[in-house]
């Protein structure tokens, strides 16, 4: 939730607004006044969660832009659920973009993790 607002920002027909507001099933693992971490349906890896704000924003760039303090809170729960479920160390992804593989467009981090990781080689 924004600092400065009563209710979150939401927008129409987001599934991850939706899975926010408890309007859709998730496994949500940790919380915070800011942001919600749920497992992904699809886990490519051992650890393999969701970070969303709280608040409708379409990409990071776009949440960077608006709420920088927001994405930090963002960054905060990702690593408080690689600490509980995992040793600490992992693998944050932010897809921005079609071109990019997101497929959902409320900004969300994927929080990868309980194995060892190879080099990304772009
Ligand atoms: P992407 O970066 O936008 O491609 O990531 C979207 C992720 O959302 C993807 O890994 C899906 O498996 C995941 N997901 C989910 O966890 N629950 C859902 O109901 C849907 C997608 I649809």
């Amino acid at each position: 939730m924004s600092s400065n607002e009563s209710a979150p920002l939401t927008a129409p027909d987001c599934l991850f607004c939706r899975i926010v507001a408890g309007a859709v099933p998730a496994t949500v693992v940790a919380q915070s006044s800011a942001a919600v971490a749920f497992r992904d349906i699809d886990p490519q890896a051992p650890l393999h969660v969701l970070v969303v704000p709280r608040d409708h924003h379409a990409d990071v760039a776009q949440l960077a832009a608006a709420d920088p303090a927001l994405l930090a809170q963002v960054v905060s729960l990702a690593e408080q659920v690689a600490s509980d479920e995992s040793s600490g160390q992992f693998r944050l992804v932010f897809n921005t973009g079609p071109s990019a593989g997101q497929s959902v467009f409320h900004v969300h981090a994927h929080v990868l993790g309980g194995v060892e990781l190879g080099r990304i080689n772009a």
